[in-house]
């Protein structure tokens, strides 16, 4: 099994020419990896570069799922999920539903290096984002404001797919091989008050491992969470699977474990390892994502996992053909 998962790696690889490179979800996720590799040349670490191209994404109002103008639940209070992870050390830190803070991914990071815990949620999240300077305010726009107050009326049904996930995780490594990534969302649009999807979860929504590389995810978090899905992309680079490669196998794996048709699961991954080999894999028709390094930046398509597609090669085969 190894071995042949050896010669898919060698097969699906791409490989970033420059240092340092970052790796994220969506084609909103360029303008934050170039913000990234800005920070980084500007003389800030690796997690500073992650943060800074994270934060970017949150300040953006017109992205309706991470941040400030982020869809919000049920309720029609924004809450959002995130987490940080510096690969030495296995450093981490996460938020869960927090409100009224416009960059949860920089309270994860205060988590992280200012308290002896690895995750705070809610209120507890909220007033200790305040008491270290962060601000409070309203993160429902106008325009969500309105759109919450049709589907209340209507109770449309949002369908998991549209505009209603998407989630920034980047992940990036330096010259030294030091790897870090953040993931930041609002979560799915009018989930239930105090829903916490996989993005703010070590080895849910995002995880760096300093030895062999990082991962992320966006998506149903449901559908990820229950297997803890970064993790398992990672763990198969460490079997010698190419990023690419474990995105996909990742995908097969819960797909098979769940039973669901592959198309209803809408999760998607992205990877780089630790010798800046990077690649995504999604379910459906795939997803965009960003890559980015000194002299490029591109929004690619994702290796695509689906049922109806066919042929074997881009993983369009059916998922029995897939083992
Ligand atoms: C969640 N995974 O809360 C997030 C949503 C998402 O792309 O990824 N959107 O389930």
């Amino acid at each position: 099994m190894a071995k042949s998962f050896q010669s898919n790696a060698q097969s699906h690889s791409k490989v970033a020419s420059g240092r340092p490179v970052f790796v994220s979800t969506w084609g909103f996720g360029k303008p934050a990896n170039e913000a990234s590799l800005r920070t980084h040349q500007e003389g800030g670490s690796i997690l500073d570069a992650v943060e800074a191209g994270i934060r970017l994404t949150e300040a953006d109002e017109s992205n309706a799922s991470v941040g400030f103008g982020g869809k919000p639940a049920a309720n029609g209070k924004v809450q959002l999920d995130a987490c940080i992870m510096y690969g030495p050390g296995a450093k981490a830190g996460s938020v869960g539903g927090i409100e009224d803070i416009k960059h949860p991914i920089s309270v994860a990071r205060a988590v992280m290096e200012k308290t002896p815990h690895v995750m705070l949620v809610g209120q507890g999240a909220k007033a200790f984002a305040l008491e270290q300077g962060f601000a409070a305010e309203n993160l429902l726009t106008a325009k969500q404001r309105k759109e919450w107050r049709e589907w209340r009326r209507e109770k449309r049904k949002m369908e998991a797919g549209e505009n209603n996930h998407d989630t920034i995780a980047l992940v990036g490594i330096d010259a030294d091989g030091t790897l870090a990534g953040g993931c930041s969302t609002s979560g799915l649009a009018y989930k239930i008050p105090g829903r916490v999807g996989d993005s703010p979860i070590l080895g849910s929504g995002l995880y760096v491992d300093n030895e062999i590389g990082a991962a992320g995810a966006t998506g149903v978090g449901e559908n990820v969470m229950r297997f803890c899905g970064s993790f398992m992309v990672v763990e198969y680079m460490r079997q010698g699977l190419s990023p690419e490669e474990a995105c996909a196998e990742t995908i097969r794996r819960i797909a098979r474990l769940d039973g669901r048709p592959i198309e209803d699961l809408h999760i998607n991954f992205i990877a780089v390892d630790k010798k800046g080999r990077f690649g995504a894999a999604g379910t459906g028709d795939g997803f965009p994502y960003a890559v980015t390094y000194p002299g490029y930046s591109e929004v690619l398509q994702s290796k695509a996992l689906s049922k109806k597609a066919i042929g074997i090669e881009g993983g369009n085969a059916p998922i029995e053909d897939q083992q």
